[in-house]
């Protein structure tokens, strides 16, 4: 049957995504990795309209990622380590400065690896939190240590309204539709160690090639 819209998603099969990333030799599946973003995107939807700006940029680099799979040379982008290789061997890179490749997969899948940390460091503030924590503060603190630093004070101080639009802790686990508050720390506890090794492996190859100030 179709899938409607409005069916009712629990986050942990999202974030399960995330796990079915790797391969037996800690390659990472960019079909899956793209998935995961997908389902995040979906659920941060499902939270309201001001978050439209930061969804529409999301699914952009979703759609350039999904563009390259299903154009001629896909094949060579099954994995984060056979697009860095295929990319860096036929030039298909901006190292240094912006030129003829503003859409590589090198460059796209960087920003969602960075936007990757924020998502480690939000989730693991969210599973530590007290009752009474705001989301609203976790998470402009994750995007402080992580995301911001990328970004134009523009965008800066548009993320920080959107962020104030956040419900409040016990509404956000609702939505997560995890369960009780303990399943969502259980769960979130589960998923958190895959999440950061799949942040590292990228960080480690790109950081390898150099490629971690791809403009
Ligand atoms: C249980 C928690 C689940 C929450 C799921 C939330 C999913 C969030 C998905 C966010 C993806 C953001 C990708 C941003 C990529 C990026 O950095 N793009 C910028 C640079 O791109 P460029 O091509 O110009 O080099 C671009 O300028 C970004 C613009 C939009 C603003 C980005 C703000 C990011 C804030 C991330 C936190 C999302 C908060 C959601 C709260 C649930």
């Amino acid at each position: 049957t179709a899938m409607s819209v409005d069916e009712k998603f629990c986050l942990s099969e999202v974030l399960d995504t995330f796990k079915s990333c790797l391969t037996e030799n800690k390659e990472v599946i960019i079909d899956k990795y793209v998935a995961g973003w997908r389902g995040l995107v979906r659920f941060m939807n499902s939270l309201g309209s001001i978050f439209s700006f930061i969804s529409k940029d999301a699914v952009s680099k979703i759609q350039i990622m999904v563009n390259l799979r299903n154009g001629e040379n896909g094949e060579q982008y099954f994995t984060i380590q056979s697009m860095v290789k295929y990319e860096l061997d036929n030039g298909l890179v901006d190292t240094t400065k912006r030129g003829s490749h503003p859409d590589s997969g090198c460059r796209t899948l960087l920003r969602l690896h960075r936007a990757l940390r924020w998502l480690e460091l939000f989730l693991e503030r969210l599973r530590t939190s007290a009752e009474d924590s705001k989301t609203s503060v976790m998470c402009s603190e994750a995007y402080s240590e992580s995301l911001a630093q990328f970004h134009p004070w523009l965008i800066q101080k548009a993320a920080g309204m959107a962020f104030c639009a956040l419900p409040g802790r016990l509404t956000f686990f609702e939505v997560m539709n995890v369960g009780s508050p303990e399943q969502v720390v259980a769960m979130l506890g589960e998923a958190l160690p895959l999440i950061s090794e799949v942040y590292q492996i990228t960080e480690d190859l790109y950081a390898k090639h150099d490629l971690l100030g791809i403009p």
